[in-house]
């Protein structure tokens, strides 16, 4: 097993990584920006270093300062998180080629993943059932494009082999609007990305977003650890996620299950891993694969009872799997909710001096956060601050707990969302279960036009 890990990103996830290397033992060493040096987590840290400036260009994104640090420190094995460069394949090589593990996949995995038209036909050839398409990328004739749209039927959505979580992409209704759409996306994508492949499905119209989570190991084995239901989102930020998805049939959980944990083996992946699929009349169609862990892992740790980190950290190290399939069942339901500092309504970031902050607490109720009182939330990250996780026997207790856990939570001197979760914890449509990916927006416009 690793002595020591270094730990590449910050925030929450940093404290999450660093808990679970305490528990295995491992010493760990966090690097931050100049914007985190006061960071409680940071102090908490075996060892930490300082990497750059505020801005993630300079710091968190900064390849031979992170190897540069890990050289000085003696850690063995990074740990990239979520976001920053934990899907970059080139760091990925490049911490391996330093003679460090990267504690994630193949670099050859995070590529070929990286890479949504590659993805995609790598999922065709392992069995899994994708939304039907251009299967590869778009040829250059209009003709031909032309006729693939008529093939699968309008609408059809256009999108970047370089994109992915919402970028690059364009919806269109009729063959008159076809071919400046795919110009207009090819440009885009050319620009964003540096990359104008671009790839046409089929639009689903109401889909829900449903993952199934996956842990490999370096032996071929793989499980899956059933599934999280992330539709209620804004603007391709998750919101609130959910374990297991409501009203989805057993037979269909293990049937996707499988098809996810078979692709691993056959592609010979390693680590944990997150299938994407839209959900839409009981059929599962895949749009992209996440090859590092997600901020919405703890659903599924409250639901398996097992430690998706940990499990990470014991890959990267050769270990086997300690179970098999037949070994994980899912019991109860778990609810995140994604506490952010922003106005709950405009969603303007809210970054600033947290003057109290009382955490909730009790019966099936867990906060991985990394603030506390006298912390400042810096400007220059993304707005999440940490999450509340209620587990119950039942989706009702769940809602109910995390009711309480958010009317007892307090966080003052910055907005936070909690009063939009409040709210949402209260919607019927919400309590019911199953809502699209397009429920919270529409919601949202719709209070927008009643007059308060
Ligand atoms: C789609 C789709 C409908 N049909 N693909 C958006 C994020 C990216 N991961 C894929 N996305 C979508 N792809 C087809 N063929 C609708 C979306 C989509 C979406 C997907 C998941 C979660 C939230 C979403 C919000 C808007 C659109």
């Amino acid at each position: 097993m690793f002595e020591k890990i270094l730990i590449a990103n910050r925030g929450e996830i940093a404290l999450r990584i660093q808990r679970a290397c305490r528990e295995l033992g491992i010493r760990t060493v966090v690097v931050h920006s100049e914007a985190d040096t006061e960071a409680k987590y940071v102090k908490l840290a075996d060892e930490s270093v300082c990497i750059g400036p505020a801005p993630a260009a300079a710091s968190y994104l900064n390849i031979p300062a992170i190897i540069s640090a890990a050289e000085v420190t003696d850690a063995e094995a990074i740990h990239p998180g979520y976001g920053f460069l934990s899907e970059n394949a080139d760091f990925a090589e490049k911490v391996e080629g330093s003679g460090f593990v990267f504690i994630g996949p193949r670099p050859e995995n995070i590529r070929l993943m990286g890479d949504k038209v590659s993805a995609k036909q790598a999922m065709i050839k392992a069995g899994v059932p994708v939304v039907p398409g251009s299967e590869g990328q778009l040829p250059e004739a209009g003709a031909e494009i032309v006729k693939i749209a008529r093939r699968i039927g309008y609408p059809v959505i256009i999108k970047a082999a370089g994109g992915g979580g919402g970028r690059g992409m364009r919806v269109v209704h009729t063959e008159a609007a076809l071919l400046n759409a795919v110009n207009l996306t090819r440009r885009e994508a050319q620009a964003a990305f540096s990359n104008p492949t671009v790839y046409l499905e089929k639009y689903l119209e109401n889909p829900r977003h449903i993952e199934i989570q996956v842990l490999a190991d370096e032996h071929r084995n793989a499980v899956y650890l059933g599934e999280r239901d992330c539709s209620m989102q804004r603007r391709h930020q998750k919101v609130l996620e959910e374990a297991p998805a409501p009203d989805l049939p057993q037979k269909l959980r293990e049937r996707i299950g499988e098809r996810c944990a078979d692709a691993c083996r056959r592609i010979a992946y390693r680590g944990a891993g997150t299938f994407e699929f839209l959900y839409e009349d009981g059929e599962f169609y895949f749009i992209e694969m996440n090859t590092r862990v997600q901020v919405e892992h703890p659903v599924t740790e409250m639901v398996t009872g097992i430690d998706i980190v940990q499990q990470q950290i014991l890959i990267a190290a050769g270990e086997k799997l300690p179970f098999r399939q037949k070994d994980i069942a899912l019991r109860g339901h778990a609810i995140e909710c994604r506490i952010n500092a922003e106005d709950p309504y405009r969603f303007t970031p809210s970054p600033g001096k947290i003057t109290s902050y009382h955490p909730p607490g009790g019966p099936g109720i867990r906060v991985d956060s990394h603030v506390y009182a006298g912390y400042t939330v810096p400007p220059y990250y993304d707005s999440m601050v940490g999450k509340v996780i209620a587990y119950g026997a039942t989706r009702e207790q769940a809602i109910r707990r995390m009711r309480i856990a958010l009317s007892e939570m307090v966080v003052e001197g910055i907005q936070t969302n909690i009063p939009l979760h409040l709210d949402l914890l209260h919607d019927n449509r919400f309590i019911r279960g199953g809502t699209s990916i397009h429920y919270l927006e529409q919601k949202l416009a719709d209070e927008q036009k009643k007059p308060k």
